[in-house]
């Protein structure tokens, strides 16, 4: 593989890799972050312990990939993301369509992998199939095959590049052949190589697009849910694995194995479900007076309202904007859009007062479910596959640059329980 990307990456690892040197050489010993007992039993929230340069979540920003706030990139498609992930610029057109050529050469999903989805029991969780496959594809590693040869350390971002090139090449595949086969859709549909990817991934679904919109829906969803840092479960876990020399195929398999929990994952079916219930009862969208009543009943009964606040973001998610937006430019009239757009009027008043919540407005979360839900992908079990083919674009940059700067292995000090209360005088 000599493609574009890697060549510009090659111009910029030399810069990169003096530039953490003489971080470390000048700086080593600095402190950039200390470590209470609350987060040493709290999942380390907030400590800063790790480097990721692809993207930043700001409190009154939300997502920014490379400097760029992921508001200004939502025409973006997701290939052009996976650059500027990598590199910190958007592509030329010449260089986009070299990407492109180099994802569709990977596009075939082979057999044996259709072999091994077809032998799991039919009621499988799409994504333990998904991830099945990455795998099982493992076999194919570049990186793997190169180290066993005693590739050199200055060499091993190239070979996970390819490797993941060649994963991102074929997950819209792998991924929309896990829908047809396990919701019994019928025969998988081959990749149109002439598509761009988010438009080849919604025309292997197989769902009606008279109007074009839901590939425009699936580029969205994909640019939308790209990267979140580096220190969510997924990422963290990616790296971690691929810390360890394991190969892309194994440390992206690693992520998404995280991002199956219903911590990370899931939320965005949480929040379907909330609207659909909404629909349900009142038989139709209900009016905002009605929204009102409702969550205030709801959260007097100690409950909270999916799809709304947020961990670190204090704003309106930018994503939850993108998708609003697309839901009321493509289909105003429907109710479940018209429940997610009433609940956004309502809802951060009602949070306000009743306090509680630091953030009191929609998450990413609050509005993607009812799109796929419009456009016939109702199978919620789904949903995170769809998350997963988004957010290993963000899993594998910060794989790649990780084994270009030659990361250590992660290895932080655990304490024991009677440590730390000697530390504290407990
Ligand atoms: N409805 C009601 N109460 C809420 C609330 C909501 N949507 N969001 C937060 N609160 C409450 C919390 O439960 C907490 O109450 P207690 O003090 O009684 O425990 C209080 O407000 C403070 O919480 P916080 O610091 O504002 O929020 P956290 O960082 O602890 O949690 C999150 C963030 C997303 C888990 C939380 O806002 C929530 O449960 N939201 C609803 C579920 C949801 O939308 N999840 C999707 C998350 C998407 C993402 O992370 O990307």
């Amino acid at each position: 593989m000599a493609g574009l990307l890697k060549q510009k990456l090659a111009g910029q690892i030399p810069g990169l890799r003096e530039e953490a040197k003489s971080l470390v050489k000048g700086h080593g010993d600095k402190v950039i972050s200390e470590v209470t007992v609350a987060q040493a039993f709290g999942g380390m929230r907030g400590v800063k312990a790790m480097i990721c340069d692809t993207s930043l979540v700001e409190p009154d920003k939300g997502l920014i990939i490379r400097g760029r706030p992921i508001g200004d990139l939502t025409e973006k498609l997701p290939e052009e993301i996976f650059w500027l992930l990598l590199t910190g610029d958007l592509p030329s057109d010449a260089e986009l369509k070299d990407l492109q050529g180099e994802y569709q050469a990977h596009a075939d999903v082979p057999q044996y992998i259709w072999d091994v989805l077809e032998a799991m029991a039919p009621d499988s969780h799409p994504m333990a199939m998904f991830n099945t496959a990455i795998l099982a594809m493992e076999r194919e590693s570049i990186f793997r095959k190169r180290y066993r040869e005693g590739m050199q350390k200055g060499d091993y971002w190239e070979a996970a590049l390819e490797d993941s090139i060649r994963l991102l090449g074929a997950l819209p595949g792998i991924a929309a052949g896990v829908y047809r086969l396990r919701f019994k859709k019928g025969d998988r549909i081959a990749p149109d190589k002439a598509l761009d990817c988010g438009a080849n991934f919604a025309a292997m679904l197989g769902l009606p697009d008279p109007t074009g919109e839901f590939k425009n829906c699936m580029r969205l969803y994909l640019t939308l849910h790209c990267d979140h840092e580096g220190g969510n479960v997924s990422a963290n876990t990616c790296h971690t694995v691929g810390s360890a020399l394991s190969d892309p195929y194994y440390a992206v398999s690693a992520g998404l194995n995280g991002l199956a929990g219903p911590l990370h994952g899931l939320a965005n079916q949480e929040c379907l479900r909330f609207v659909l219930d909404l629909k349900e009862k009142y038989k139709g969208a209900p009016t905002e007076e009605q929204l009102k009543d409702f969550a205030w009943e709801r959260l007097n009964s100690g409950r909270v309202i999916p799809g709304y606040g947020h961990a670190v973001l204090r704003v309106t998610d930018p994503r939850f904007t993108a998708f609003h937006a697309l839901g009321g430019r493509v289909f105003p009239e429907d109710e479940v859009y018209q429940i997610v757009d009433r609940l956004f009027r309502v809802i951060p008043d009602v949070l306000k007062e009743h306090g509680k919540a630091k953030n009191p407005y929609p998450n990413v979360d609050a509005g993607s479910g009812a799109l796929l839900y419009h456009f016939g992908l109702r199978e919620f079990d789904y949903y995170t596959v769809l998350f997963g083919v988004s957010r290993a674009m963000g899993m594998l940059s910060q794989l790649i640059i990780n084994r270009a700067l030659g990361v250590s292995i992660t290895r932080p000090k655990s304490v024991q329980t009677s440590w730390v209360k000697a530390q504290v005088g407990a």
